[in-house]
Parts: structure tokens; sequence; C-alpha cells
């Protein structure tokens, strides 16, 4: 064990039945700055991230390109990959829920739990399954006997399932979120979730399917004492969080990692991460992970991305056009994560080129230019702690807060070189002048400090830079 402070971090395990898009770039890079941070400051940080492999979509996705599933799903898991290579994610493991040597039998480990607890029972259902949502939807939800976020009409089941008890846990599930002793965030999700709880209450949830003939042989994790039924994708899915730690096996891991510091979703999956996961745990006797940290949806020119609207922004081309570090730095600043944000190709250049190029990128070049030509050689400023603003917002997950923050500073010293023109005052009072311009390193230097969790790579730069005493490379040279 390290005698580091721990702090586990997941993103969802995405669905690979199509290339990843920005909304899915957002939820890991913001992961990825909370993980980058707690590292800055210490912490023994295990970042997990993966994939949710064994979906009826997937095999629908596979089918309709002509590949067998599982080639199918090693193509879109390379997308996966290097995609997070592009946009510097520095996770620890890359879990795939097709993982039968560790994930199945830890998560036929976890239902084994639930059987014992004595929450599992076998029922006949019947009910309309959107294949989209990979759950259950009711009547009422429909629209033009569609579903309305997928646009497809539900398939009608009825079959014998296990079934999950649910509803017995629904007054503790209330109660640790109430107390915040499963804290979710922001607070408007933590009401939201608590009202659905009280006015709807938590029902039992059909927990496993009738294996399908047609699957590939290995989709789907059987279920415990019976083959005929696997789990149903979401019980064998939020599994991930445990099972990837060796939960059941090898708990090396787990025992240092769980409970989770923070779960990081998108808003649309707050009831799996909310009630069902933390309703599996306490019947396993499993501690509740300690966060949700629950963001909000990218929109493009105020709508929802879509193929149909034509509105989709691949974020490979970004990276490609900008570079990975200009897209982190903009998911990070100009999207709030408790809101939803909007981005277009023009508001993203706009401001690349505002903050970035004439921004971060000039500033660091003058003061570098100007102390290569007047200092003698470069400095290694003492590292310092950080400022309480700066890790308020980085604690409380307010990433843009924190990035203000910095750019805050930016200008300050924008505004300094204006005011004090050492490159004049150099000709009349060279000493001040000097003085002036060290100070500028030295401020540049924290900048930098500060932006490591953002855009590792500037940061990286720009203060072995100061170190050296040289300008930096050029720091954002846009690709046309
Ligand atoms: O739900 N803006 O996978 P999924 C921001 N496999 N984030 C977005 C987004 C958008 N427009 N669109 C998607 C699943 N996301 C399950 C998860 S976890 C045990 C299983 C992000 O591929 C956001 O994080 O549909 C959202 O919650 C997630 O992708 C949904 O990914």
């Amino acid at each position: 064990m390290s005698e580091k402070k721990p702090f586990y971090i997941t993103t969802p395990i995405f669905y690979p039945n199509a290339k990843l898009h920005l909304g899915h770039a957002y939820t890991t890079t913001l992961s990825d700055i909370i993980a980058r941070y707690h590292r800055l400051v210490g912490d023994h940080v295990y970042f997990l991230t993966g994939s949710d492999e064994n979906t009826q979509k997937m095999v629908d996705s596979a089918v309709k390109e002509g590949k067998e599933p599982l080639v199918f799903l090693d193509g879109i898991v390379e997308n996966f990959a290097s995609l997070y290579k592009g946009l510097d994610i520095s996770y620890d493991q890359f879990i795939r829920t097709t993982d039968q040597k560790k994930h199945w039998p830890g998560a036929q480990a976890l239902w084994q739990k639930l059987v014992a607890a004595g929450d599992i029972y076998k029922k006949a259902y019947e009910g309309l399954y959107c294949v989209g949502h990979e759950a259950f939807i009711t009547e009422k939800d429909l629209v033009d006997g569609k579903c309305p976020d997928h646009g497809t009409v539900p398939e009608f089941i009825k079959e014998e399932n296990y079934f999950f008890r649910l509803s017995k846990y629904a007054p503790q599930i209330q109660e640790k979120i109430e107390t915040d002793e499963f804290r979710i965030v922001p607070e408007s999700r933590k009401h939201e979730i608590l009202s659905f709880i009280q006015n709807e209450g938590l029902e039992d949830v059909s927990f496993s399917r009738p294996r399908k003939a047609a699957w590939p042989q290995g989709l789907g994790i059987p279920v415990p004492g019976d083959d005929s039924q696997v789990m149903y994708v979401w019980c064998d899915a939020l599994a991930n969080y445990v099972t990837a730690l060796g939960y059941g096996q090898d708990e090396v891991l787990y025992k240092e990692f769980w409970p989770a510091n923070v779960h990081v979703i998108g808003k649309d999956i707050l009831r799996f991460h909310a009630a069902i996961w933390p309703g599996m745990l306490l019947s396993a006797g499993v501690p509740l992970p300690k966060s949700l940290l629950v963001h909000g949806f990218i929109t493009s020119g105020g709508k929802k991305m879509s193929k149909t609207l034509g509105n989709i922004i691949d974020p490979e081309e970004l990276i490609e056009e900008y570079g990975g570090e200009a897209v982190r730095y903009f998911l990070a600043r100009h999207i709030t994560p408790f809101e939803d944000g909007d981005i277009t190709r023009e508001s993203f250049k706009e401001i690349y080129n505002a903050n970035l190029a004439n921004g971060l990128g000039n500033l660091s070049a003058r003061i570098m230019t100007l102390a290569e030509k007047h200092l003698d050689v470069g400095t290694r400023p003492e590292p310092a702690g950080f400022e309480e603003e700066y890790t308020h917002a980085l604690e409380s997950f307010e990433v843009h807060k924190a990035l203000d923050f910095v750019f805050t500073k930016v200008q300050a010293l924008d505004r300094t070189i204006t005011e004090t023109e050492p490159f004049k005052l150099i000709k009349t009072e060279p000493e001040q002048a000097k003085k002036i311009i060290f100070d500028l390193t030295q401020e540049l230097y924290s900048i930098a400090r500060m932006l490591n969790p953002f855009m590792p790579e500037t940061s990286e730069k720009i203060k072995a830079a100061v170190v050296a005493n040289k300008k930096p490379e050029n720091l954002f040279a846009r690709k046309d």
C-alpha cells in the first residue's frame, strides 16, 4: 500500500457501437483534469475508463457493417485509444466488459452477493424495451409510439427474468444521498434524483435476459447457476467499477482504491448511477462511492449534436487542426460542467486565437524573449503550494473556475508588461528592468504549474523554457 492518499476516479464505460464524439471526449477530459490535479497535489491516483461491450446495440451495429461482433469491437476500441492518445488521457486501466478473465468472474461474484442477500428473484415479465437506452421504457414515455430520445419503436418483450429487489433499498439510498455520505454534485442533480425517489419510488429491476442464440459465443455474462440467462447490461456495466480493481478475485487494488472518490458521468445516466448502483452495493455489503459528478450535455449551435442536423463535431478533426491541448483547454474553460455547454467550429476558432495563440502563447514568447536577451541564466523557481482559489475550484470539480483564475493571471502579466515597458526601461534603468523581467518569468512559471492538469504538454514546455532561459518553441501553431 502506498503512503499517499488514494484517489480513484472513473468515467462511464462508453458503448462501442460508433465512434466517440465530443460529448464522450468531454467526460473523459474532465475526468483526466481531475485525475491530473490529484496527482499534482501528491495523491495516489487510479483512473479507470473502458467500454461497455455486451450489448445488443453493438451487435446490431456490427451486423450492419457486416462484421463479426468481436472483430467490430476491436476496431472501435482502437478508435477509443487513438482519441484518448490525441487528448493525452492519463488513464491507468481500460476495462472491456468482454474481458472474461477479470470482469466476468468479478461481476458474477457481485451477483452472488445479491443472491445471498435474498435480493434476486425470478418473475415473468412483459414490457417495452428500448435498445438505444438498453432499458425498459413505459408506454407513457413514448411519443407517436416511439422512444423520443432514439426515434425508434421499442421491442415488446415477454419473458422470464431475474429481478433485483431495488425497492428494498430506496430508503437507505435516499438517506445516503440526503446526508451527502454519497454526494451528488451539483446540488440540482441531487435534488433531481431525490425527488424522483420520493415521487415515483424505486421499482425492482429486471436484471437478466434470456441468452440469444444468435449472439456470438461469449456475449453477455452468464447468470451464475443459470446458463440460459445473461446479466442485464447495466448490471454487468456498473460492476466494472469494482471488477476493474479485482473485486472477488485479486483484491490488492480493490483494497487500496475502493470506495471510489468520484464517478464522472453525464446527466443521461444519473438514475443508473444514483439508484441502481448504490442499491447493488448496499445489497452486496460494499461501501458506496464517495461522490458522483454529473455534468451537462454538449450542444452545437444550441442543438443536440446529431447526424441528421449535421452538427456533429468530431473531436479527432479538432485535434488534427488545433492539437489536443487546445481541445482540452476549450472543454475545460468554455464548457461549465454543471450545465449544458455549446461549441461550434467558429466559437472554437475564435477562442483559440484570442486566448491561446494571442493570449498565453504570445505572453510566454514575449516574456521569454526578454529573459533570453537580458537575464544571464534561467531560474528554477521554488515550488510553492497553490493558491486557495485554484485548489478550491478543482476540489469542487469546477475546473472552469480554476482555469479562469489562471487566465486572470495571464491577463495581469500582459498588463504589467504594457504598464512597465521593461523593453524600454532596460535602456535607462537596466537593473530595475531586469528585476521586472525576472519577476515576470517567476509568475509565468507559476502559471505553467497551474496549467499542468489542463494542458500538460504546454505546461511542461513553458516550465522548461523558464528554466532554460529560452523562448519556448511555438506553443500554439495551428495546422490549416
Ligand atoms: O451510457 N455531451 O454509454 P454511452 C456530454 N455504456 N456528454 C455526453 C454527450 C454529450 N452530448 N453524449 C454522451 C452509456 N456523453 C453506458 C455507460 S457506465 C457503467 C455505462 C457522455 O456511450 C456522457 O458521459 O451512451 C454520457 O453519460 C455518456 O457519454 C453516455 O455514454
